[in-house]
C-alpha cells in the first residue's frame, strides 16, 4: 500500500464551485446523480476519487467524453476540459452491503453516512480531500418518513448548504425517525430550530442531549463569541457507528450511546460523555467546519482545538479540578501509553498509509494539551485575542498548523518556532527534578529528555510551561503558583528561603510530561493534606497509592499506615468535593501499574499486579472498616435523579465506598443497594460489586431486566467480562460471543466484549496461556473482513507488548504475525499490525 507524505501536498488543478447531488435511495441499488461545477487552475487531467461505485453515465457540459476508471480513481484527460465546466455523473451503490460503515450505509433499516475521513469516495466521484470546499444542494428521493442532509431545508427531501464545505462534512440520513424539537435564538437574533432524531421508542431519552446542545450553543457565544450560522441544527442517533459522533455541517450524526439517556438506563458517566460529545461536535462548527484542515496531516488543527474547547466547556459545567484530573487520567491511560510504544507518532504526523489510523489519543488529547500549554504561555487574554484573529483571518479556509501558530505569533509578537516541536516530535518528555537546600538557598534543578521513537532517534528540547509553587513542611504555602518556562535541556531555579520547602510542580498538569522526582513519602503526605493546587493534591495521593502498590507487588509489603490514615482523612473530609474524594480513593489501574513496573525496570506480571491491587484494596477496606456504612449513608442523593455534577459526585464516591464494603461483607450491602437502585449509576455500581464478589444470580437478573435495551446490554456484556476471574475471562468472553444478542457487526457490541477483555480485564487478556491474545486475534481477523476501521482501532490492545516477559512477547508476536499474513487483510489493520510487529 502507498504511503502518503505531508511534504508531497499539492493543491488540486481544479477548484469546485458548486456540488448538486440527487439520491434515489434503495438498499442495494441507490442511484447518485452528481452535478459538479469545476474551474481550472492548471491544465492537468481531472483525477477524482471513487471506490466501490458502478458508473452509469458521465458527461462534461452535456457531452460524453473519454475517461479512465481504476479501482480508486476516475480520470478525464485535460484535453477534454475547459476553464469552467460541469461534470454530470450517475453511479449506483449498495448501502446495505456496506459493512465498513464508511460512505452511505444502513443501520437498523436507516440510511446514514460517515464521510470523514475518506468515505465520500464511496458515494460518488469527487475530490475527496479537505481543501476542496464548495456549497452543496441535495435532493433525496426515498420512501422513508424523514430525509435529512446538511444546511437548510428548502422542500421535503431538499437541502441547501450555503457554507462551502469539504466532502468529509457531507451527510445524509433517511429513515423512520422521530424528532424532539426545541429552539435557540443566537446572539445575532437568528432563530434556530433544533432537532434530535431517534428511532421511534427512544424519544424519551433525548432531553439531556438537547439540553447539552443548547448549553453548548450559549457557551460558544459567551466564551468564544461564535454564533450558529444555519436555521436548523439536527442531531441523529445511529446504532451502528464506528466513532463516537461526527460533526457534519448542520447534521451531526451520533453513535446512539452518546445521545440516548434516561436515569434508568444511563450512568452519570454516560451523561457526562453525552454533554462533552454534543459540545465537541457542536464546537466543530467553527473549529473544523468553517475553518477546516488543508490536508489530513493537519487533523490536530481541528481535533486538538475542539477537544481543548470541549474540556473547557465541561470544566465550566462541572467541577474544573475534577474535570482536569479526569482529562489527565485519560491522557495518561491512552496517550502516554501510545507515545511509549511502537504506535508513537507526532501530534502532526508526517506520513500515513490509512488516515483512519490517526484518529488517535495523540492527535486528539495531546493535541488539546498543546493548546492548553499555548494558553498558559501567552495568558488567557492573549489566547482570546489570538482566537479572534484566527476566526477573522481564516473563516472559510482550509488551514495548517503553520497558520494556527502564525496567528499567535502575530497577535502576541512571540517567536513560537521552538514551541512547534510539540507538533513534530513524538514521545512524552521526561522531566527529571532534583533539589537542594544550602545556606538559605533552595535550588531546583530540572532536566528534560524525550526517548527516541520510530524515525526520530534524537529529540530536541521543547518549551515546557511549568506551573509551580512551594509548600512549607508545615503545609503553609511559601510560594504561590508561578509559571516557569523551560526551553533548554536543563534549568536551575533558585529561591532564598529560611527552610527547605516541598515543591509542588506541574500544577494543574501544566504540560504533558512525565515528572520524575526524588520526593519522599513524607513530602507526598504533606502535599496530599495541604497543597493549594487540587490537581497536585490528587497527584500526591496517586503517587502514594502507586508506591504502596509497588511495594506490595515487589516485596509483599502491607500498605503504610500513614498513607491509609491520610487516605481516610481525605475521604471523611466533608469540605472536599465527593467527586474529588472518589478520585483520590480510586487506585491506579492495572495497566498503569504495568507501566510503572516498566518504568522502574521491572517486567510486569499482570497476574501479580491484579493480586497486589486486590490486596491493597482489601487493606484500605479493612482500615476504613466500620466507618464505611456511615460514609456510604452520607452519600445518599434523596429526591429524583439529577445528572448534575453535585449528585453525580456523591454517587461516584458511593460507588468507590461500596466496592470497599463489598470486600468486607461479601456483597451484603451491594445486594441491598442493587435491589434499592432507581437509576443505572447505582444499579451498575452494585452490579459490578456483586459480580466481583462471585454472586451467581445477579447477571441473569440484570439480563432479564434489560434484554431489550441495546445500550444497557452493552454494559452487561462489558461488565461480565471485566469482572470475570482472570483465569476464566477468556471462557466467559467466548461464551458471551455465542450469546444470541452478540451482534458482532455492531461496533458497540463488539467493543463491549472485546475491550471488556483487553482493556477492562488485563490479567485475563495477558493470561500466561496466551488464550487472551488468541481470542483477540480471532475476532480481529473476523471483523477485519467487514469493518477494517474498528478492527484496526481494536488491534492497539497489543501495542504494549514490549513491556512483557519473553514468553508473553512471543505469544503476542505470534498473533501479530498470524494477522499480518492473513490473506486479504485490510490496509487499515495491515498498517497498524505492521507498525506493532518486531
Ligand atoms: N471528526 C470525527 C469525530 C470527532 O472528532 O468529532
Ligand atoms: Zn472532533
Amino acid at each position: 500500500p502507498q504511503t502518503i507524505y505531508l511534504k508531497d501536498y499539492t493543491p488540486t488543478p481544479y477548484n469546485v464551485a458548486h456540488v448538486a447531488l440527487d439520491f434515489t435511495l434503495h438498499p442495494t441499488a441507490t442511484r447518485v446523480q452528481s452535478r459538479i461545477t469545476f474551474t481550472r487552475v492548471r491544465a492537468e487531467d481531472l483525477v477524482l476519487n471513487g471506490e466501490d461505485l458502478i458508473l452509469k453515465s458521465l458527461r462534461v457540459d452535456g457531452a460524453e467524453v473519454p475517461h479512465e476508471l481504476s479501482e480508486t480513481h476516475l480520470t478525464i484527460p485535460a484535453a477534454h476540459l475547459s476553464d469552467a465546466f460541469t461534470l454530470e455523473v450517475e453511479v449506483e451503490i449498495s448501502p446495505q452491503t456496506n459493512t465498513a460503515l464508511e460512505g452511505l450505509y444502513m443501520s437498523g433499516g436507516m440510511y446514514c453516512t460517515q464521510c470523514e475521513a475518506e468515505g465520500f469516495r464511496k458515494i460518488t466521484y469527487m475530490y475527496d480531500r479537505p481543501d476542496v470546499m464548495a456549497p452543496y444542494e441535495v435532493t433525496i428521493h426515498a420512501d422513508t418518513p424523514v430525509q435529512l442532509s446538511n444546511g437548510n431545508p428548502t422542500a421535503p427531501g431538499c437541502w441547501t448548504d450555503p457554507h462551502p464545505k469539504p466532502t468529509y462534512l457531507f451527510a445524509l440520513v433517511a429513515g423512520d425517525l422521530v424528532a424532539t424539537t426545541d429552539h435557540f435564538t443566537t446572539m445575532e437574533g437568528r432563530e434556530v430550530t433544533l432537532n434530535v432524531y431517534v428511532r421511534p421508542g427512544d424519544e424519551d431519552k433525548t432531553d439531556y442531549a438537547m439540553d447539552a446542545l443548547k448549553r453548548s450553543m450559549k457557551w460558544e457565544e459567551d466564551v468564544y463569541g461564535r454564533p450558529y450560522d444555519l436555521d436548523v441544527f439536527n442531531i441523529v442517533a445511529v446504532d451502528d457507528f464506528n466513532m463516537g459522533a461526527m460533526e457534519n455541517k448542520g447534521l451531526n450524526i451520533f453513535n446512539s450511546k452518546y445521545v440516548l439517556a434516561s436515569p434508568e438506563t444511563a450512568t452519570d458517566t454516560d451523561y457526562a460523555m453525552i454533554e462533552g460529545i454534543v459540545a465537541h461536535e457542536y464546537f466543530h462548527n467553527w473549529t473544523g467546519n468553517r475553518i477546516t484542515c488543508r490536508d489530513w496531516f493537519q487533523l490536530c488543527l481541528k481535533e486538538g482545538l475542539t477537544v481543548y474547547r470541549d474540556q473547557q466547556f465541561s470544566a465550566d459545567m462541572r467541577s474544573a479540578p475534577v474535570q482536569r484530573i479526569k482529562d489527565v487520567l485519560q491522557l495518561r491511560a491512552r496517550q502516554f501509553r501510545e507515545d511509549a510504544g511502537p504506535l508513537a507518532h507526532p501530534v502532526r504526523p508526517e506520513a500515513f498509509v490509512e488516515i483512519n489510523n490517526f484518529y488517535t489519543a495523540t492527535v486528539y488529547e495531546k493535541g488539546a494539551e498543546v493548546i492548553g500549554m499555548l494558553r498558559t504561555l501567552v495568558g488567557p487574554a492573549a489566547y482570546d485575542a489570538a482566537l479572534t484573529l484566527y476566526f477573522d483571518r481564516h473563516d472559510g479556509q482550509a488551514c495548517t498548523i503553520e497558520d494556527w501558530i502564525q496567528v499567535f505569533e502575530d497577535s502576541t509578537g512571540r517567536d513560537l518556532s521552538q514551541f512547534k516541536r510539540w507538533y513534530a516530535q513524538a514521545g512524552t518528555p521526561h522531566l527529571t527534578v532534583t533539589d537542594d537546600f544550602k545556606n538559605g538557598e533552595y535550588t531546583l534543578h530540572l532536566k528534560q529528555k524525550t526517548k527516541p521513537s520510530a524515525g526520530q532517534p534524537d529529540k530536541a528540547p521543547q518549551v515546557i510551561p511549568i506551573a509551580m509553587g512551594l509548600i512549607g513542611a508545615d503545609g503553609a504555602e511559601v510560594l504561590p503558583t508561578q509559571v516557569v518556562e523551560m526551553s533548554e535541556a536543563e534549568l536551575t531555579l533558585r529561591y532564598e528561603l529560611d527552610a527547605k520547602p516541598i515543591p509542588s510542580l506541574l500544577r494543574g498538569f501544566s504540560a504533558p510530561v512525565i515528572l520524575e522526582t526524588e520526593q519522599s513519602e513524607a513530602d507526598r503526605l504533606v502535599l496530599l493534606a495541604h497543597d493549594t493546587d487540587p490537581f497536585n493534591r490528587w497527584e500526591a495521593s496517586t503517587l502514594l497509592a502507586k508506591s504502596n502498590l509497588m511495594a506490595n507487588l515487589t516485596a509483599g509489603s502491607a500498605p503504610a499506615t500513614a498513607w491509609l490514615d491520610a487516605l481516610t482523612k481525605v475521604i471523611t473530609d466533608d469540605t472536599l468535593d465527593p467527586a474529588f474524594r472518589a478520585l483520590v480513593l480510586a487506585l491506579p489501574s492495572e495497566d498503569n501499574l504495568a507501566n510503572a513496573c516498566d518504568a522502574a525496570g521491572i517486567v510486569p506480571d499482570p497476574t501479580a499486579i491484579h493480586s497486589a491491587r486486590k490486596a491493597v484494596h482489601l487493606a484500605i477496606a479493612q482500615h476504613m472498616g466500620e466507618a464505611l456504612p456511615a460514609l456510604i449513608a452520607a452519600t445518599a442523593t434523596p429526591g429524583p435523579y439529577s445528572p448534575a455534577a453535585n449528585d453525580a459526585a456523591k454517587r461516584s464516591l458511593r460507588a468507590q465506598l461500596l466496592r470497599l464494603q463489598t470486600r468486607l461483607d461479601g456483597g451484603t450491602m451491594a445486594r441491598a443497594a442493587y435491589d434499592a437502585a432507581t437509576n443505572m449509576t447505582d444499579q451498575l455500581a452494585a452490579f459490578g460489586c456483586l459480580l466481583s464478589a462471585g454472586d451467581t444470580t445477579v447477571a441473569a437478573a440484570f439480563e432479564a431486566q434489560w434484554r431489550t435495551d441495546r445500550l444497557v446490554m452493552d454494559k452487561w456484556f462489558a461488565m461480565s467480562v471485566a469482572e470475570a476471574d482472570p483465569d476464566d475471562a477468556v471462557a466467559v468472553a467466548t461464551a458471551l460471543t455465542q450469546h444470541a444478542d452478540f451482534d458482532w457487526k455492531n461496533p458497540n457490541r463488539f467493543r463491549s466484549v472485546i475491550a471488556g477483555m483487553t482493556a477492562m480485564n488485563p490479567a485475563g487478556f495477558h493470561h500466561p496461556s496466551g488464550a487472551g491474545y488468541r481470542f483477540l486475534a480471532d475476532w480481529l481477523l473476523k471483523l477485519d473482513a467487514l469493518n477494517p476501521q474498528t478492527t484496526a482501532r481494536m488491534s492497539t490492545a497489543f501495542e504494549t507488548w514490549r513491556r512483557y516477559d519473553v514468553d508473553r512477547q512471543a505469544l503476542i508476536q505470534e498473533q501479530l504475525a498470524r494477522i499480518a499474513t492473513h490473506p486479504g487483510l485490510s490496509r487499515d489493520t495491515a498498517e497498524m499490525v505492521g507498525r506493532m510487529r518486531d
